[in-house]
C-alpha cells in the first residue's frame, strides 16, 4: 500500500493537485473538506457541529475529523493506497493516523507539503470565492483566520513527520500543471 499525505495551507492547491494525482497513480483521496461539506450538505448532525466552525475558519474537533478518516479507511480495503488531502491537520490527527495504518502495516510514504506565499492564498481563496459558493472563501476576515489556524496549529504537522524523514517541500506557485510535474517528480522517487 501506498499512501501520501498532500500538505500545505489553505488556498495552497491541495484539492486541485490531488483531482490529478489520484488519476494518474489510481489513490484513494481522502479530503476532510471534502468529507466535511458533504456532511454539512446533508444537514446531518456532524455536518451541523462542523460547520460552526468551518464558517469561523478554525479547525474541527480532532476527534470528529478522526472518527470520519477511521471510517472512510474501514470502507475501503481494498485501496491500493490513500492520498490524503487537508488531513492530519493537528499533531494529534497525525499520531492518530499513525495508529490507524499501523493495524494495515501501511505507512505513509511521504509527506509532499506545497509552499504558496500568503500573498497570494489569500487571493486565489477570494477568487475561489466569487462561484464557489463556499461560505469560508468569501470573506477576507475569515480566510485570513484559516490561515492563522494553519500557522498555530497545523504547520507543526511538517515538523512530526520531519523526524521520520518523510517531508519533502514542493513550490506551489506557478501553473497548474508545472507544480503536478513538481509533485510527481517526487513521488516517482519514492513508489
Ligand atoms: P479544505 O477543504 O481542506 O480546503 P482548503 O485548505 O481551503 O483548500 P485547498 O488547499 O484544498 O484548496 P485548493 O488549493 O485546491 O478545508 C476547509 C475547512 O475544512 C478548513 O478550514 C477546516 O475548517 C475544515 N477542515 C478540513 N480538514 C480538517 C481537518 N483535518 N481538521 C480540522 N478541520 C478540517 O484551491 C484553492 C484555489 O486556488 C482554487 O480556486 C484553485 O482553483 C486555485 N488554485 C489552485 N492551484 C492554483 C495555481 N497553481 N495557480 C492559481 N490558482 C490555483
Amino acid at each position: 500500500m501506498f499512501n501520501l499525505i498532500l500538505f500545505g495551507p489553505p488556498g495552497s492547491g491541495k484539492g486541485t493537485q490531488s483531482e490529478k494525482l489520484m488519476a494518474k497513480y489510481g489513490l484513494k483521496h481522502l479530503s476532510t473538506g471534502d468529507l466535511l461539506r458533504s456532511e454539512i450538505s446533508r444537514q446531518t448532525p456532524l455536518g451541523k457541529e462542523a460547520q460552526n466552525f468551518m464558517d469561523k475558519g478554525l479547525l474541527v474537533p480532532d476527534e470528529v475529523v478522526i472518527g470520519m478518516i477511521s471510517s472512510a479507511l474501514d470502507d475501503n480495503p481494498d485501496a491500493k493506497g490513500f492520498l490524503f488531502d487537508g488531513f492530519p491537520r493537528t499533531s494529534d490527527q497525525a499520531k492518530a493516523l499513525d495508529k490507524l495504518l499501523k493495524l494495515k502495516e501501511a505507512p505513509i510514504a511521504a509527506m509532499l507539503a506545497l509552499e504558496v506565499s500568503e500573498e497570494e492564498l489569500i487571493k486565489r481563496l477570494l477568487k475561489r470565492g466569487e462561484t464557489s459558493g463556499r461560505s469560508d472563501d468569501d470573506n477576507e476576515n475569515v480566510i485570513r483566520a484559516r490561515i492563522v489556524e494553519y500557522r498555530d496549529k497545523t504547520a507543526v504537522v511538517a515538523d512530526y513527520y520531519k523526524q521520520f524523514d518523510k517531508v519533502v517541500m514542493v513550490k506551489g506557485e506557478g501553473t497548474v500543471d508545472e507544480i503536478f510535474e513538481r509533485l510527481c517528480t517526487e513521488i516517482d522517487k519514492r513508489a
